[in-house]
């Protein structure tokens, strides 16, 4: 298929799929401040997925697994975030189910990029795969339970958060560092470091937003934990792509040249 064909069946799908989730768009109001950010994370997500598609082919062929995922996430991120969007603004409640399905899907996947960038340059064991997988499944399924009261706040919490230590533990210390960290692979090295950086700071903010939501009296603003929410999807997700974006482009031309 040409790229053409390709980029105008892409652009029909989007629009597609933007019409019939805008089909009953309430008005968004100029002080819904929220419902700003809602939107500026949606076009922020679409942005990031067309340049990631575009861009795939401008790095080196190991790296274009890496780029594909970034854009996946984004896809899948904005898709959601269209929806949650009509839903603050026609409610005024926190979107938490659809929250908690994108992260279901897009967080394995970010996960599974440490891999595929230590792929990208290594061979790699699968049980880093399957390391980083699991820990990722244990901390949304204990914080969902939680959240949605199959258990108690505190023992979601709890599972939730030994599923996130172990994540940070695999990628500083555990195989996926170590590989990492002994691959003398300069662009590998800083890709790594960044996007480790991402999941410690970045990730803090949703454990933190449950913390105050569920475990403290008098429970938290929605309003601002909504703001922080988008806040930190931006970056854990759009920053977090163009980070291993310009690793790859600096690794594609440290070869070429
Ligand atoms: C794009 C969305 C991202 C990166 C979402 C990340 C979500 C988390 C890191 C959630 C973590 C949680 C804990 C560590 C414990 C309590 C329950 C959660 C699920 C809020």
């Amino acid at each position: 298929m040409s790229k053409l064909i390709k980029i105008a069946l892409a652009a029909v799908a989007i629009i597609g799929i933007t019409s019939s989730a805008n089909a009953e768009t309430a008005i968004l109001a100029t002080n819904d401040f929220v419902g700003i950010s809602f939107w500026l994370v949606s076009m922020g997500c679409l942005a990031a997925t067309a340049f990631f598609f575009l861009e795939r082919s401008s790095v080196a062929p190991q790296w274009r697994v890496s780029i594909t995922v970034a854009g996946i996430v984004t896809g899948i991120a904005f898709i959601h975030y269209l929806y949650m969007r009509d839903i603050w603004i026609g409610t005024g409640e926190s979107p938490t189910v659809y929250r908690y399905i994108d992260w279901l899907i897009t967080v394995p996947l970010l996960m599974l990029e440490f891999y595929f960038v230590l792929a990208a340059v290594k061979k790699v064991p699968s049980t880093v795969f399957w390391k980083l997988l699991i820990g990722s499944l244990v901390m949304l399924i204990g914080g969902y339970a939680g959240e949605a009261g199959y258990v108690s706040a505190m023992v979601g919490f709890i599972v939730g958060m030994a599923g996130w230590i172990y994540i940070l533990f695999e990628i500083f210390s555990g195989e996926a560092g170590t590989i990492a960290s002994k691959s003398g692979n300069k662009s590998l090295i800083t890709a790594f470091s960044a996007m480790r950086i991402i999941v410690t700071v970045g990730w803090a903010v949703y454990p933190l937003g449950y913390m105050f939501g569920y475990l403290t009296s008098g429970g938290v603003n929605v309003d601002s934990l909504n703001i922080l929410y988008n806040a930190a999807d931006f970056l854990n997700k759009i920053a977090f792509g163009l980070i291993i974006w310009a690793c790859a482009m600096q690794n594609t031309s440290s070869r070429s040249k």
